[in-house]
């Protein structure tokens, strides 16, 4: 085979029919796409990485993220310590609505300035591709202002970047719900199209109703844009079936989803993208129906949920040791979580599994056996990240 760099004497998990593990393994690329992954073969002209028998893994996806954002909640967090609610620092003008005012406050040049330490910390846990999604600006021009700052992240670091409309987060103090929405699908959908790769909705009692969710996503679809969903977080809305409906790539969070929902999820293919650290900050206590999920063969995917409110968390390993200890998940159900699945959550056929023709992005491990990247918490075993071909 023909290449221009190879990674060899490596572990694979390929992440092709579960962990596809391949002990004495290569990684061949050229012009930035796998050309070959599997056992050791002869290649031809190519910058030889060796890997010392590390273990080789596609590069992890971070499929659900608020990563651009200004300011943080701490106080809100040291006021939730003190027995204040969600609610009630919503209710009170906090909660979502005061990372609104500082975003609209804030350049784009500052809201680019403040992800990157947060990109940063998720780049050491081996993510090549993080999904971003608008929400803190709620005009045409803020949520706009959003998603360029997102996108504007792949000039910074080697990374790609998906990005997401959330116009449909909260109802912003100039608008009631119904005239938002209004202009969430005549005005902001519009204006997107070219700089969002899907519609997102928050749909929950604190949010927007299924009905509302339905319009946006009548409108993203007019527009040609994929649709997905914040559904069946704090309670069951029957979003996550609306979504499914709406052939949605994932229906995200899911604690209170029920067996309807479950088996719409599974006849359109929506992935169930599941928010282990949301749980945890929130002390939440009902599970999600994992074992119903997983005989229903719906797809599992895992991602950080980054955000000041619910989620102030930019470690993706760790997720994947809260999706074992508190979600009972397998190592394996955690590993395709954060890269096949995760792919598919983003409607990325290119990315997540070690693969010819997929996109070389590659996380390289000092680890001595797959369950490590579960089992550390606070501890990032990367040795190397390879996007596109390129090492960093
Ligand atoms: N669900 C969440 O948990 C976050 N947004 C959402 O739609 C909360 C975002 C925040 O509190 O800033
Ligand atoms: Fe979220």
């Amino acid at each position: 085979v023909r290449c221009d760099a190879v990674w060899t004497n490596a572990r694979l998990m390929t992440m092709r029919e579960g962990l596809g593990v391949v002990e004495d393994g290569m990684v061949a690329a050229r012009d930035g796409y796998i050309v070959h992954a599997g056992p050791r073969i002869d290649v031809d002209g190519a910058e030889i990485h060796d890997c010392q028998r590390r273990w080789i893994t596609p590069g992890l996806i971070d499929p659900h993220t608020h990563l651009v954002f200004a300011g943080n909640r701490a106080h809100e967090f040291q006021m939730r310590l003190d027995g204040a609610s969600y609610a009630d620092i919503g209710r009170a003008g906090g909660g979502i609505l005061s990372t609104v005012r500082l975003t609209r406050a804030a350049s784009e040049d500052e809201l680019i300035a403040q992800a990157l330490p947060r990109l940063d910390a998720l780049l050491r846990d081996g993510v090549t591709t993080v999904e971003i999604k608008s929400g803190y600006g709620l005009t045409l021009d803020d949520e706009l202002k959003m998603l360029r700052a997102a996108k504007a992240l792949e000039h910074h670091r080697l990374v790609r970047v998906v990005t997401t409309l959330l116009a449909a987060h909260a109802v912003p103090p100039e608008h009631d719900a119904d005239s938002y929405i209004d202009e969430v699908c005549d005005r902001i959908i519009p204006a997107a199209v070219g700089l969002a790769d899907a519609v997102d909705a928050f749909c929950e009692g604190i949010g927007f109703t299924p009905a509302q969710a339905e319009r946006v996503f009548q409108a993203a679809q007019a527009h040609g844009l994929p649709v997905k969903l914040h559904a069946e977080q704090l309670s069951n809305r029957n979003g996550a079936a609306l979504a499914a409906r709406y052939n949605a790539l994932s229906a995200d969070h899911l604690e209170y989803l029920d067996n309807a929902g479950i088996h719409e999820m599974a006849r359109s293919g929506t992935v169930a993208t599941l928010l282990p650290g949301a749980f945890y900050v929130m002390r939440e206590t009902r599970l999600p129906p994992i074992a119903a999920l997983r005989a229903a063969g719906v797809s599992m995917a895992l991602a950080t949920d980054c955000n000041p409110g619910t989620a102030p968390i930019t470690s993706l390993l760790a997720i994947l040791n809260m999706a074992a200890t508190l979600f009972r998940m397998t190592v394996e159900e955690c590993l395709l979580g954060v890269t096949a699945h995760a792919a598919r959550a983003l409607g990325r056929s290119g990315i997540g599994v070690l693969e010819a023709g997929r996109r070389c992005d590659l996380a390289v491990w000092d680890i001595g056996e797959p369950a490590e990247l579960v089992y550390w918490l606070g501890n990032s075993p990367l040795h190397a990240r390879v996007v596109n071909g390129k090492a960093v």
